[in-house]
């Protein structure tokens, strides 16, 4: 499939036909790439969800040839040429902290029981680009209802695989690694909170983040941290990496707000990837257009100081 910037996939395939068609594909491709178990084959039979936008998704080219993913290099375009050296099978996750079920889970056991769903979600950089991801994943919260979470946890931290041999980026200091994240428990479990195993009806592919990662749509896209190897529960506010980097810039809850510029340019619009060079920017929305679904999350905070 090449990309072409002047038709997007909705004038060319009638969107339930698309749809069908990467329902199909998704049961056979995406979980024979991530070498799963029979019995998980039925659950990528991935429904379309309520909290899908119906705006154009963007060309699998674009996705996973426009990243951020520093632990392969700082250009665009450096996922893409390095993150296949990246081992993603076998995989495991270290659940532990204030849970239930403390233990190091293999990536079918993190997906067992879990049914899988495609969300097409906007993704908003905090460099003020955009795109629209048809992931496939599940929610955060039923995980964590599986681990079974103590009643002291407050917040969930994330960390990402650091492996310097099969990561060019990391072998030298850019940024502080591993590559850390967090979000309060509510926001863990706000049903918006995916774990994204797939993109496109297939296994995600390396540059995004596999085999597991973290996708919170109405925030900045540094909080949706890739290639997850541990998740830990914590009754304090664990540490961000950008936040870690410049505080001033990059909040700990970094909610897409086009009230709130960065410090060094305005947050109050912002560039669609593939829309072409001439193509005019369009308004950033509060929360990233998920307002209905989270503002309520952050009542009685000054999201201007709490940004
Ligand atoms: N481990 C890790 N996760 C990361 C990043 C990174 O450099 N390392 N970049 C973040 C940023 S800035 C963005 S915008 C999104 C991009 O996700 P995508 O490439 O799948 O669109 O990943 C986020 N997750
Ligand atoms: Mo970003």
């Amino acid at each position: 499939m090449r990309f072409r910037p002047d038709l997007g996939w909705s004038d060319v395939t009638p969107r339930a036909d698309f749809l069908n068609r990467r329902q199909l594909i998704g049961g056979a491709a995406a979980l024979g790439g991530l070498g799963l178990a029979a019995p998980l084959r039925a659950e990528i039979q991935a429904a379309p969800s309520r909290y899908s936008t119906d705006e154009t998704p963007n060309a699998l080219e674009e996705i996973s040839g426009y990243c951020n993913f520093y632990e392969f290099g700082t250009g665009k375009g450096d996922p893409e040429k390095n993150a296949g050296q990246m081992t993603t099978d076998p995989w495991s996750v270290e659940i532990g902290g204030l849970v239930e079920r403390p233990g190091r889970y293999d990536l079918a056991d993190v997906m067992k029981g879990q049914p899988l769903e495609e969300r097409i979600y906007r993704l908003r950089c905090v460099e003020a680009w955009s795109m629209v991801v048809p992931w496939i994943g599940f929610q955060l919260s039923g995980l964590l209802d599986r681990i079974g979470v103590q009643p002291s946890a407050k917040y969930v931290a994330f960390e990402t695989l650091y492996r310097p041999e099969e990561m060019p980026g990391t072998r030298r200091p850019v940024i502080p690694w591993p590559y850390v994240e967090g979000l309060r428990l509510d926001e863990a479990m706000n049903p918006l909170t995916i774990l994204a195993t797939g993109l496109y009806g297939e296994a995600l592919p390396n540059p995004n983040g596999a085999p597991i990662r973290l996708v919170v749509p109405w925030k900045y896209g540094f909080k949706s941290i890739k290639s997850i190897v541990r998740i830990t529960l914590t009754e304090e506010q664990p540490p961000a990496t950008w936040n870690i980097v410049n505080p001033r810039e990059y909040g700990f809850y970094s909610n897409v707000n086009p009230e709130v510029d960065h410090p060094r340019w305005s947050q109050a619009s912002e560039r669609r990837v593939g829309g072409g060079f001439f193509a005019a920017k369009i308004p950033t929305q509060k929360f990233n257009g998920y307002g209905e679904y989270v503002a309520g999350l952050y009542d009685g905070m000054d999201l201007t100081k709490s940004f």
